[in-house]
């Protein structure tokens, strides 16, 4: 068999002409383009700024030794974002040629190849500060349409002619690989164009609360002289606005511009009322420190957080449209549709419930509610914390349902009081002698009084408390433990300012928030 191929004379055949190199490259190099010119729509629609290109790119300057910044910044000066793109189109060009250089030899170890690359891209969006697993979906989405594009057009680019004709490789094969790459080129370049335009929308809200973060004359959130015990491992008192939990509903941030914001106050009032964004910061900015968390936390857990927070009682504002003496409820509504249900005497008994503007002396961040939230001690978040808040309907509970109370849980949502163990870490092991157990209770609007730390079977010790500015707020505390060698049990109950005492009885987060002490096993070493 071999020996009759191997025999036939070559004149019998037109010599076969080698085949170019540069089709199957440029194949390469447009799947791997169409691919980021996909994840630059789907980033743009989803409001998302973490396309691949772009973490890539943020992850390559974070790594960037000090030298090469300074020679960076030295040599191109402003322009050396530029430079940094120009350089990553060169590396990518090389890699997506290569790549579709490889497929075309070997079909597996090319879509292996291009595939690494993506998932290298994902790691850095993974790893990029303040992403979740939605900011992947552009990179996952450039991967569906890149695959088939790569197989597709290197096929195209390497299908052998039709005929014995050596002229064929100008013929109709290279004409329909010619049009196919066209196709694709131009279909990347329209989504790259559509992409920026998506993004455009992303860019102005950022603009918008930039600019109001020098308009706003906020407050610095430096933390009460007192209220952080500062012991190592425990969780500062003030919660960063980069490590604050996030829960909500929105795949994407709703982008909404402070320019373009309006609060419309409606339903069972005297008068209607609408509010733009100055006339709402008109009204009198406030800060408050207040505790903010989450029905969902479990005993123990960190869905909760703690921040200076600025902006207007929601009181003066439901002053301005007098709700109705039969209304018991107000119903709010974020800019992406998602309600909330508070009752009416909670927002109006003088406690700080405001519509916030700032968070630590910051704008909201777009995640956490720009440019307005609500925010009510003593409330979990879920029935009055409502991001991107855009409408209050004054009513009756018996009139409406919520978000949540339409999922199973309460309609009423008062925190409990809890505390937490923060150090030692559960299953830690320590040295015997003195060890310093701590943490943080809460009881927002109720106040902390006493808080106490049980080892093993023993007696209830009572903790030292550090300061708080106010009854809203989480409480630090610290108890000087004198542990002995062997495995021992610790567990926390607080007791609030109005005598209740933190119940052991255990339950979970459903339907209106987790109790039961929280209890860590930790080991002193001999
Ligand atoms: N628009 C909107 N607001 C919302 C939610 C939401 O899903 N959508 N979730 C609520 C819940 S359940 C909580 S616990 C808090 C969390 O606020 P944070 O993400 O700023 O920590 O926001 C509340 N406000
Ligand atoms: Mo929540």
């Amino acid at each position: 068999m071999t020996d009759s191929v191997t025999a036939t004379p070559s004149a019998a055949l037109p010599s076969t002409p080698r085949r170019p190199w540069w089709p199957p490259a440029l194949a390469g190099v447009l799947a791997l383009g169409l691919g980021l010119a996909v994840a630059e729509v789907v980033a743009g629609a989803l409001g998302r700024a973490e396309t691949p290109v772009v973490a890539v790119g943020e992850e390559f300057i974070d790594l960037t030794p000090p030298w090469l910044k300074d020679f960076a910044i030295e040599t191109f000066g402003t322009h050396d974002k530029t430079a940094l793109l120009v350089g990553m189109g060169v590396v990518l060009t090389v890699l997506g040629g290569l790549i579709g250089l490889l497929t075309a030899r070997r079909k597996g170890a090319g879509m292996l190849a291009a595939t690494v690359l993506l998932v290298i891209a994902g790691f850095a969006v993974n790893n990029r500060p303040d992403t979740t697993m939605a900011d992947l979906i552009p990179t996952v989405a450039a991967g569906i349409v890149a695959l088939p594009t790569l197989s597709w057009l290197v096929g195209k680019a390497t299908a052998p002619p039709p005929t014995g004709d050596a002229e064929t490789a100008r013929g109709p094969s290279r004409r329909t690989f010619l049009t196919a790459a066209g196709i694709t080129a131009g279909l990347a370049v329209v989504g790259t164009g559509l992409g920026q335009l998506l993004g455009a929308r992303r860019a102005g809200v950022e603009t918008s609360r930039d600019d109001l973060a020098t308009s706003l004359d906020l407050p610095r959130a430096t933390p009460p002289d007192g209220a952080d015990l500062t012991v190592s491992g425990a969780e500062p008192w003030r919660t960063p606005n980069q490590d604050f939990y996030r829960i909500d509903t929105a795949l994407s941030e709703p982008l909404v511009r402070a320019e373009d914001w309006t609060l419309r106050v409606h339903g069972m009032v005297e008068n209607e009322v609408e509010l733009d964004y100055d006339q709402l910061v008109r009204m009198g900015l406030e800060d408050r420190w207040l505790t903010l968390n989450c029905v969902s936390n479990e005993v123990g857990g960190h869905l909760i957080g703690n921040a200076l927070w600025t902006g207007v009682p929601i009181a003066d504002v439901l002053a301005l449209a007098q709700p109705s003496p039969d209304a018991d409820a107000v119903r709010s509504r974020s800019q992406d549709g998602w309600t909330a249900g508070t009752p009416l005497d909670v927002l109006t008994d003088g406690r700080d419930a405001l519509l916030a503007v700032g968070m630590n002396g910051q704008p909201l961040p777009l995640a956490h509610g720009f440019p307005v939230r609500m925010i009510v001690p003593g409330l979990y978040g879920y029935v009055s914390a409502t991001k991107w808040v855009v409408e209050l309907e004054v009513s009756r509970f018996d009139q409406f349902n919520a978000y949540w109370t339409t999922r199973g849980w309460a309609e009423r949502g008062p925190v409990k009081v809890a505390s937490r163990i923060d150090v030692p870490s559960s299953q830690a092991n320590v040295d015997a002698g003195t060890v310093a157990v701590a943490g943080v209770a809460w009881a927002q609007h109720r106040g902390i009084d006493a808080v106490e730390v049980k080892v093993d079977d023993g007696d209830w010790n009572a903790a030292r408390l550090a300061a708080v500015p106010s009854t809203d707020t989480w409480r630090q505390w610290v108890w000087g433990w004198d542990a002995e060698p062997g495995d021992h049990r610790l567990q926390v109950r607080a007791t609030t300012a109005d005598g209740e005492v933190q119940t052991s009885e255990q339950a979970p987060p459903v339907p209106d928030g987790a109790s039961g002490w929280h209890t860590i096993d930790v080991t002193v070493n001999g």
